[in-house]
């Protein structure tokens, strides 16, 4: 509703924004990206940031209504219990049926937020089947994503100096391009597990809802499943040291051929399978 229509606002914001960005000749468009004054979530690129933008909906409904009740009762006491308007005070100390009340209405109140909460918790847990896995590794101060299902290639990512940004990929947002973006096919539900080599990092695109901290020796699990072609950002969530600033995630969503057609190219540059007519054909449009 309120949060509804203030994203819906946000959003064709993003929109103007993003084609002002955009103008030149991308072959994707720049999609998620963080815009000036964002005040509201931004758009939601997969289901799962689809259903934290609807509870985030729901509680700020609920939100609002306890904010204007709770204002409405104290300036009532204010108007109605003023010294010159009520000179001798109640001496009442207990009203059983107003304590009753004001213990099981939140509580009833709690229980409308937790089961909607808990849904969405497992909702964004973890896939039964997905055609794609991808690992993420946080690295001081870097991301490499491996793809295990793909021929267990692996790229590295890294933040483009201003210099080198300007050069190779002026379309790009400042302190988030990256030499090579996360690739990933749209339309695919996409596992996503991560671990981190050296300190903890977090991999977060807030537009596609995840935010999974990545901790070394242990592996956590996410998915995505990208409904639009683009490119999307997103920044190392967890304080991990020096560059912190300077490990953006930039995701590539491109549709499932153009997808296959760059597997081939990394695994035959990687050396894991003979190399094709697909390994010397275009490079893409980014690179
Ligand atoms: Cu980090």
């Amino acid at each position: 509703m309120i949060g509804k229509c203030a994203r819906g606002i946000f959003g064709l914001l993003a929109v103007i924004a993003g084609l002002g960005i955009t103008g030149g000749a991308q072959a994707q468009p720049i999609v998620g990206i963080p815009h000036d004054w964002q005040v509201n979530f931004p758009p939601s690129y997969t289901p799962l940031m689809e259903r934290v933008a609807s509870l985030n909906d729901l509680l700020l409904v609920i939100i609002t209504l306890i904010c204007i009740f709770v204002l409405a009762l104290l300036l009532y006491a204010m108007w109605r219990f003023h010294a010159a308007r009520n000179p001798t005070p109640t001496t009442t100390t207990h009203n059983t049926v107003l304590e009753v009340a004001w213990t099981v209405v939140p509580i009833l109140i709690l229980v409308v937020i937790a089961i909607p909460s808990f849904r969405l918790l497992y909702y964004g847990d973890k896939l039964a089947e997905a055609p794609v896995t991808i690992k993420v590794v946080g690295h001081q101060w870097y991301w490499s994503y491996e793809y295990p299902d793909q021929g267990n290639f692996r790229i590295e990512s890294r933040i483009l100096s201003e210099a080198d940004r300007l050069k190779q990929k002026p379309n790009m947002p400042r302190m988030l391009a990256v030499d090579e973006e996360m690739v990933v096919p749209v339309g695919t539900n996409i596992r996503i597990i991560g671990t981190a080599a050296d300190s903890m990092h977090g991999w977060t695109v807030p537009g596609f809802g995840i935010k999974k901290t990545v901790i070394p020796g242990r592996i956590n699990e996410g998915w995505i499943n990208v409904t639009k072609e683009g490119y999307y950002f997103g920044q190392c969530s967890q304080i991990c040291g020096n560059n912190h600033s300077y490990m953006p995630i930039a995701v590539k969503a491109v549709a499932k051929p153009e997808f296959d057609k760059w597997v081939e190219q990394k695994k035959a540059s990687a050396g894991l399978s003979p190399a094709t007519d697909l390994a010397s054909a275009t490079a893409p449009a980014n690179r």
